[in-house]
């Protein structure tokens, strides 16, 4: 699929209403979802990323365009989540304490519940003790997002603090996470993107990580 050079810029310039009308008629047209977000939409975003850090635009924009891309996400949700088959297992899913970045993390819930997990999201913000609740509410894996290289020091402490609960498996991703740095907070996995996030808490489960 080519890019959507309407949709790309409708999201660079923060135009909701026509992200709203773009998005609507690719999935009238059938467009794959999947596709468009990942052909599309999320450079696009990262686009606006590029902008903020050059100083041509600043976080008023950011904000803007994060909210006309949420509304081509809110669209595209009901595509990307399938679901129907018993829950595979229990996932619990937050970005760290200090970051307020959810469209990646909102991204990997609609996966991981695609692909047949039941997920508890646990939204922006998340102290160890949201992390505690949800592991007594019965998840299995807690997925912790980053998007900020200072709130990626969240992770270990949160890693260590479940350190002697083994039945706990914890993956972590977002933009300024690595395989490397997974390995040294003591992660149990790491997912590049959205797909990705699903095999790495499949594999963490000991499940195969490509069927679903
Ligand atoms: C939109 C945006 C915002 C919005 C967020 C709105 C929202 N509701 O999320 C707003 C305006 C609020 C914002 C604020 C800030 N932001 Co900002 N933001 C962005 C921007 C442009 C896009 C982020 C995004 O949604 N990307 C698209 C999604 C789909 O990608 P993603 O988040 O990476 O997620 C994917 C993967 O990483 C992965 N993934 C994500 N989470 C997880 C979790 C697991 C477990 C797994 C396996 C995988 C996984 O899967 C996802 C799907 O593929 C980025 C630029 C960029 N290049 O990312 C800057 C960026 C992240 N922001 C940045 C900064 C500096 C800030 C501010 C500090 C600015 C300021 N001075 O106030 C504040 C911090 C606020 C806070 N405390 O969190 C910097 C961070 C630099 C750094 N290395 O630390 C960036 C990189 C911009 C830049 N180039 O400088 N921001």
């Amino acid at each position: 699929m080519p890019i959507n050079d309407g949709l790309y810029d409708a999201i660079v310039f923060g135009e909701r209403d026509q992200v709203v009308e773009i998005v609507q008629k690719a999935v009238d047209d059938g467009e794959d979802a999947a596709e468009l977000l990942n052909v599309t939409m999320i450079p696009a975003l990262r686009e606006v990323g590029d902008q903020f850090s050059s100083g041509e635009v600043f976080v008023p924009e950011m904000l803007v365009s994060a909210h006309a891309m949420q509304a081509g996400v809110d669209i595209l949700a009901p595509l990307l989540v399938k679901g129907g088959h018993e829950p595979i297992a229990r996932v619990a899913i937050g970005s760290v304490k200090g970051d307020l970045h959810d469209i990646g993390k909102n991204l990997v819930v609609m996966m991981l519940k695609g692909s047949g997990f039941e997920v508890d999201d646990l939204g922006v913000d998340c102290r160890i003790e949201t992390f505690e609740e949800a592991v007594d509410n019965g998840a299995q894996v807690l997925c912790l997002s980053a998007l900020l290289s200072t709130t990626r020091g969240e992770m270990k402490p949160v890693i260590d603090h479940f350190a002697n609960r083994d039945e706990v498996r914890i993956v972590v991703g977002g933009a300024v996470i690595t395989e490397d740095y997974a390995k040294q907070i003591g992660a149990d996995g790491f997912g590049e993107d959205a797909s990705d996030a699903v095999r790495a808490v499949r594999e963490c489960l000991g499940l195969d990580a490509t069927s679903a």
